[in-house]
């Protein structure tokens, strides 16, 4: 969590801005974090920061676009040292993967104190934010980010149309309303960049999650029916990569991505589905195999350990990882890996 502090910090700055500008990452805890934020003031824009998860000098030309006095940048890993210095204006990052050292940034990340600590960017925006009707925004950005937040009581006593009782975390996502809001957060985040900002833009004007789950508004409405297209895409994807129990400890999910990617979806639907199986979502590309791994227990030592004498790299969070093998070496890998999560 952010200190007293940096919250008060936090909240002058925001108050302070003229025209915000707001960077933030491609998955619910980064969208709700600049809805949070946004919605406070309702000033500035906000610009997504695609797949690569990077701030990089090419994002400099939104900021001559925009001329922001202050930038945020929300749950994005990495600000690279030339983007930084091309700004000259405040930046401000509130974020909570791995910290790195950047140059003219105030940043804001609890890891620094606590290398151990998992706070989504989400829960600390809420903090600054501390609109109570936006309790519900907090929730999917946190769920998100696979973590219970402390504010849950709160939220079950609010909510109890979105969650009615204390679960597991694999069943708020696939069983509950609040999960699915979850999903279509993530859903709205894909396709064509124009109709996401659209539904950004609308995401910013809802008041209630009614509005979208019951479709009890034209705004709630569309939203609810692009993300059912877009599910259209993710459930044949789903369904293929299900399969019959098997003894195999790994379950190994070939799929082509387009610029509609689920990876991150899938990898965690199947993780929730099969507790005690690594799951594998592998993308050819370029003569390489570019994968996914998820798990409901530690993999990292396993891969590690695969990786050894293997043309390819890899690494990540305990129990969520990401590689690259070189075709030639993939198969070899795979037993290899297999072996060592036997
Ligand atoms: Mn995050």
């Amino acid at each position: 969590m952010l200190t007293t502090k940096e919250v008060a910090l936090l909240q002058k700055e925001l108050e302070t801005a003229q025209r915000p500008l707001f960077f933030y990452d491609d998955d619910p805890d980064g969208l709700t974090s600049f809805l949070l934020l946004y919605r406070v003031y309702r000033e500035g824009r906000g610009v997504i920061v695609k797949s690569s998860s990077k701030l990089e000098k090419p994002m400099l030309g939104k900021v001559d676009e925009q001329k922001p006095d202050k930038i945020f940048v929300l749950d994005v890993p990495v600000i690279e040292q030339e983007f930084a210095d091309g700004v000259h204006v405040p930046i401000f990052w509130i974020d909570h993967h791995q910290p790195i050292v950047v140059k003219n940034v105030h940043s804001f990340n609890p890891r620094r104190k606590d290398p151990e600590i998992y706070i989504p960017t989400s829960r600390m925006a809420y903090q600054i934010s501390n609109h109570p009707e936006d309790l519900w925004i907090a929730a999917v950005g946190c769920f998100g980010d696979y973590y219970l937040p402390n504010f849950l009581p709160e939220f079950l006593q609010r909510y109890p149309q979105l969650l009615s009782k204390e679960m597991s975390l694999p069943e708020i996502l696939y069983q509950t309303p609040v999960g699915k809001l979850v999903r279509i957060f993530s859903f709205l985040l894909k396709g064509k960049t124009t109709e996401v900002y659209k539904c950004i833009k609308i995401l910013t004007r809802i008041a209630s999650p009614d509005e979208i789950l019951q479709q009890s508004t034209p705004a709630g409405k569309y939203l609810f029916q692009r993300f059912e297209q877009i599910n259209q895409r993710y459930e044949p994807l789903i369904e293929r990569a299900r399969q019959p129990a098997t003894k195999s400890k790994v379950l190994l999910f070939h799929y082509q991505e387009d610029e509609w990617s689920f990876t991150a979806d899938l990898a965690n639907e199947l993780a929730a589905t099969y507790p005690k199986k690594v799951i594998i979502i592998a993308r050819e590309k370029g003569g390489e195999m570019k994968c996914s791994l998820r798990a409901q227990f530690p993999i990292l030592p396993a891969l590690e350990k695969a990786l050894v004498g293997i043309d390819g790299f890899g690494g990540g969070h305990p129990n969520a990882c990401g590689m690259v093998i070189k075709k030639p070496d993939w198969e070899r890998f795979l037993q290899r890996f297999k072996d060592e999560v036997a």
